[in-house]
């Protein structure tokens, strides 16, 4: 699998390491540290230097309870980021934003992707992104649909694959081209404990749309309500832990904060990996 953008192009072949970059001052794992310029940038520099292949940047929380910030204040985070981050590596960025304004200045900046949790249902985004023609992230969250109840009765690997068929039909009525589709069932958004453990354990259940799959596990409540551990700081070994689990069901992008350590996680299950398709005797 491949993704294409800016005349470059990302091989998924081994799975690919999203670096979390939040430029909000709220940002719930870092406290809001690298909201100046200068310190967003040396964590990019961090990050990349760590093997990062894409970097998220967000200047919205999307916590649930986040102070809630106008466009403008959004544009003013984020764009000079993206704009600085273009200037100074040579890295793939995507743009967590839900709002169509912030998609459209961030690829006019330097971005590739669009990772919008609520999958573009601003007015605009949808076309924006046909558009532009650049790989859009498409995640399963119940919070954007009106009619939705979660119930604990319901099979949620039925459910996120359902909303994938329709949703990915939708894009593509859309203009937006499927191999520029990534899916993500969005762990944390409008799951109980139970459900987000039990996709983290049927993830190979969404290879069949032959996309590319995007997970984000990373410091999440799942993993803190799990192991009773409050602070998302505390919470790498969960972290670390779950995003094996994933990476031994072949997902090809994983979003995190900590880029090393994934690293890590990786170069272990690749080799494990590689010594299954051996034969001995
Ligand atoms: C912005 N953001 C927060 N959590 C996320 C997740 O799980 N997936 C994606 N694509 N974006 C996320």
């Amino acid at each position: 699998m491949r993704l294409f953008a800016r005349d470059s192009c990302l091989v998924l072949s081994n799975t690919k390491v999203m670096g979390i970059l939040n430029v909000t001052p709220d940002s719930f794992s870092d406290g809001g540290k690298y909201n100046s310029l200068s310190s967003a940038l040396l964590q990019v520099k961090n990050m990349i230097n760590a093997g990062a292949n894409i970097i998220d940047v967000g200047g919205k929380s999307t916590r649930p309870g986040a102070v809630n910030i106008s466009i403008e204040e959004e544009l003013e985070r984020v764009i000079p980021v993206i704009e600085a981050i273009t200037k100074n590596f040579d890295i793939w960025i995507s743009i967590d934003t839900s709002r169509t304004e912030v998609m459209k200045e961030s690829l006019r900046a330097g971005a590739h992707i669009i990772n919008d949790i609520h999958s573009l249902s601003e007015d605009g985004a949808v076309e924006l992104a046909a558009m532009n023609n650049y790989p859009v992230c498409l995640t399963h969250n119940p919070i954007i649909l009106s009619s939705y109840k979660s119930s604990k009765h319901e099979n949620i690997i039925d459910v996120v694959n359902i909303y994938f068929s329709k949703k990915i039909a939708y894009y593509e009525k859309s203009g937006i081209k499927k191999n520029n589709i990534i899916l993500d069932p969005g762990f944390g958004f409008g799951k109980s404990l139970l459900h987000n453990y039990q996709l983290l354990a049927n993830l190979k259940k969404f290879h069949h749309f032959g996309l590319p799959l995007l997970i984000g596990v990373s410091r999440k409540s799942m993993i803190g309500n799990l192991l009773k551990i409050i602070n998302p700081t505390d919470r790498l070994v969960g972290s670390i832990s779950c995003a094996v689990i994933a990476l031994m069901q072949d997902i090809q992008i994983i979003r995190v904060h900590d880029v090393k350590e994934t690293l890590e996680a990786i170069n272990i299950v690749n080799t494990v990996q590689k010594m299954k398709e051996c034969s001995y005797g």
